[in-house]
């Protein structure tokens, strides 16, 4: 049976542990530090993965199933300990074995790095389905890139975010097992030539200006309580050979040395987003790079298992997580065409039946395109098959809307006007059989703005899967008091089948559940009380409502409409001490990429606010004001389990999704937000009663603006939001300095593109009603718990069902364990 052969009793546990770290750490116990009592429990952990890994590689290639590769330049794993133990039911056995050997658990889990291969929601999401892919039984590789630097680390000093590199590999990581066997060359630069082979067909060669090699570095994915562990797999660049043994002997050492820094350089580091694209040469040479390492790699998987070419989409589905993987399309029929011979049409076939992409964001901004010189200099051979493809596909628009000029040039790979560029969003479009977004209110807009001459011309192609996140990391690992609370209510099905929570609906006015649920989330909020005090040395009552948002910081997500409303409050407090309202801690977190000013003055502004606030007598024990430095998965743990009410106050139409909001929820967190992204689909799930609706819809933000939005308008109608402005600009919350914040306030007063003002009034209004609820506290426990109840639906495992029926068509594997 499943896990019987690891029925290992605690005693073989503990001495595994302790002979890993004699044989891997090479320490004796007396003298092992945390970080060797660390290393020594992950191996311990890890060698439990490694039979079901093996058997699961085995019976896939053996019965030749389908695989679903999941393409993304980012993977935000977070730590693997703890929910590796979680997967392989070994919680309880590690704990005692560890107490044992005179070392706590908890300790050892928060030494753990995570890895930062992502900057937020896009590389979390990826994640939380390898995970859902493993517990589902799903067949399944991930493909990215192994960055030696991840998102940077984020320390606040003197209320202005800065930023550190970040060194997740510095102690090594348990987690990756290097592959050096398994590596592929790719080539950048040089040019192509044709030429006949002896069958007399035209062939074209690429030769290259340089190759690097690719590496894999493999991290198991373990499913929940099943054997199923599927593996990540993320590409390490480096130099074809270490050196360059021409220049080398000709006496240039130093050029030889540099080939070998520069390959190496490839898969370095990671780029914040939310910084423009231009010049961003390396970027491109990243994707390309790991693109085709997959790419290689899913052909010699083919081989090893003697499964001819034309099979590939029978074997393989391939999911592009964005356009950062798009030139995949390109890629796959170069492979295809000038290394196995295929015919165009052949190639075509295999490559569209392959991929599906789906579409996280429609800012104008955040699009990609590459400008076409530097793609033509860097990957020459893509160039010639993008144009190709266009070629092929214009000629079908032209076939379809004959004379429409206009579509066409819309629709082109090619970006006609200015400088050159290639489209990345039109590749992946036309070289994919499904194309989705990630949340129904994105899905339409994406058909109707973006690639609305492509949704008219396939409608069949487009479908929305709604994001998902996964309840082992979010609820379980995180919040085991809940999870405890749950198993005691409804038994443990909701832990593999997350819809079950629905019956929790029918308790929420259980006095009984109701005592034990607000015992479990004071006990949560006490525990984040104690970590801010510990990082910033603000004092939070765990009485106070604590009203959170974390996410990257960004004027579309609008925190500094949070901030002015806080203003307002604290203004309206001081101007009458008697004025009731419910004491309430606001928490913010989040990082805000290293090139964007405006983002790193909102933290700015909170750290200012916060400096004032807490200190102000006349308000301190109503109002705290907390930014909790360097957001991540790991702080995540402790922060969402924390939560009263959840703030997602995007401008509609701007967030795709979010996926915060789903974990603030699953968790009991009541949400304030606006009809963006899955909030919609929150609300739906909720109930209306159950949520806190402001703000305009995504059509009233459009119709604003198209006719010519004036934020002096709502400046003037509005006296608390004309203070709160006014106490910026005097400098009360920059210690004087009145200039500080000038660039905000101009874009507000002259631009606000993202309508901070015209939703002010209202969201003040909302938060109004946040408040008097909060004093009902049975209410508000109801609430919360309809929530967690509702909250079935945003389980990265019914999103992951959906990709396998609509777009893979993969199927599920049962592996079972021989006995050991
Ligand atoms: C994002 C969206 O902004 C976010 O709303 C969505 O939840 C995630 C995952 O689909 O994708 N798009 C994007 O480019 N990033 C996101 O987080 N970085």
């Amino acid at each position: 049976m499943a896990l019987a052969s690891d029925a290992a009793s605690e005693a073989v546990f503990e001495h595994d542990v302790v002979r890993n770290l004699i044989c891997r750490q090479a320490r004796y116990p007396d003298i092992a530090t945390p970080q060797d009592w660390y290393m020594a429990l992950a191996y311990t952990v890890r060698d439990r993965m490694l039979a079901r890994w093996a058997e699961s590689v085995k019976n896939y290639a053996l019965h030749h199933v389908k695989v679903a590769c999941y393409l993304s330049a980012e993977f935000l794993i977070g730590p693997q300990l703890g929910c590796n133990l979680l997967n392989l039911g070994l919680e309880e056995e590690a704990r005692e074995a560890m107490d044992s050997l005179g070392q706590d658990l908890d300790a050892l889990l928060a030494i753990e790095e995570e890895p930062g291969l992502g900057n937020g929601g896009l590389g979390r999401l990826a994640a939380c389905y390898l995970d859902s892919l493993a517990s589902l039984e799903i067949p399944a590789i991930g493909y990215g890139i192994r960055y030696e630097f991840g998102i940077f680390d984020q320390d606040i000093v003197d209320g202005w975010q800065v930023e550190r590199t970040d060194k997740w590999l510095k102690m090594g990581t348990p987690w990756e097992i290097i592959r050096p066997d398994i590596h592929y060359y790719v080539s950048f630069g040089g040019y192509t030539r044709m030429w006949n082979d002896e069958q007399g067909r035209l062939r074209v060669e690429w030769v290259p200006g340089r190759q690097v090699k690719g590496v894999a570095y493999d991290v198991p994915v373990q499913g929940y309580r099943v054997n199923t562990c599927n593996v990540l797999r993320l590409w390490k660049s480096e130099a074809v050979e270490s050196f360059d043994f021409d220049d080398f002997n000709a006496g240039d050492y130093y050029e030889a040395v540099e080939e070998k820094v520069v390959s190496e350089t490839l898969s370095k580091v990671l780029y914040p987003n939310d910084e423009p694209e231009s010049g961003k040469r390396l970027r491109l040479a990243q994707q390309y790079f790991f693109v085709s390492c997959a790419l290689q790699d899913m052909l010699r998987l083919m081989e090893v298992s003697h499964t001819p070419v034309e099979r590939f989409a029978d074997r393989f589905a391939a999911q592009l997580n964005d356009t950062h993987p798009s030139i995949a399309v390109a890629e796959l029929m170069r492979l295809l065409i000038d290394e196995r011979l295929l015919s165009w049409e052949d190639a075509w076939s295999i490559t569209q039946r392959t991929f599906a992409y789906t579409n996280h964001t429609l800012l104008p901004e955040a699009l990609e395109t590459w400008s076409l010189p530097l793609m033509q200099s860097m990957l020459p051979r893509l160039v010639e098959i993008i144009f190709e493809i266009n070629q092929r596909f214009l000629d079908e628009v032209r076939r379809a809307q004959p004379g429409d000029e206009g579509s066409v040039a819309r629709m082109s790979l090619i970006d006609e006007q200015g400088d050159k560029k290639v489209r990345m969003a039109h590749l992946a479009t036309v070289g994919s059989h499904k194309v989705n977004g990630v949340a129904a209110l994105h899905s339409d807009l994406l058909k109707q703005t973006i690639l609305r001459d492509f949704a008219a011309m396939f409608p069949s192609r487009f479908l929305n899967v709604t994001n998902g996140v996964t309840p082992r990391r979010f609820i379980m690992q995180s919040n085991p008091g809940l999870a405890r609370l749950l198993d005691d209510t409804l038994g443990e099905k909701w832990r593999t089948d997350l819809t079950r929570l629905d019956a929790l609906a029918d308790h929420a006015d259980d006095a009984t559940l109701q005592k034990a649920w607000r015992a479990v989330r004071r006990e949560n909020k006490a525990k984040l009380a104690a970590r801010i005090g510990n990082i910033t040395g603000i004092a939070v009552p765990p009485e106070m409502m604590f009203d959170i948002q974390v996410k990257r910081i960004h004027e579309y997500k609008r925190q500094h409409l949070n901030a002015l409303h806080i203003i307002s409050l604290y203004q309206r407090l001081r101007r009458d001490p008697t004025l009731d309202v419910a004491p309430r801690c606001f928490i913010f977190g989040g990082k805000a990429a290293p090139g964007y000013d405006m983002a790193k003055l909102m933290i700015r502004l909170i750290s200012g606010i916060a400096e004032v606030v807490n200190q102000d007598p006349a308000t301190r024990d109503r109002l705290k004001v907390v930014f909790y430095p360097d957001f991540n998965v790991k702080n995540g743990h402790i922060i969402y389990p924390a939560a009263d009410l959840s703030e997602q106050i995007s401008t509609a139409g701007k967030e795709a999704s979010g996926t915060g909001n789903m974990k603030f929820m699953m968790n009991g967190a009541l949400t304030i937000g606006t009809l963006d992204g899955a909030n919609v689909e929150i609300r739906e799930q909720a109930g209306a009663d159950n949520f806190f609706l402001f703000g305009m819809t995504a059509q009233q933000v459009a119709a604003l603006q198209q006719s010519g939005y004036r934020p002096g308008h709502y400046l003037e109608a509005n006296e608390a939001l004309r203070e709160a402005l006014d106490e910026i600009a005097q400098g009360r919350f920059s210690r004087g300095d009145k200039t500080m914040f000038r660039p905000l306030l101009d874009n507000l007063l002259n631009a606000d593109p993202f309508l901070v003002l015209a939703d002010f009034a209202d969201y003040a209004a909302c938060q109004q009603r946040v408040s008097e609820v909060w004093r009902d506290e049975k209410r508000w426990a109801r609430m919360s718990i309809i929530n967690t109840a509702r909250s079935g639906a945003f389980s990265s495992d019914r999103a992951i069902k959906e990709y396998c029926e609509n777009i893979w068509q993969t199927r599920a594997v049962k592996i079972d364990l021989a006995a050991p």
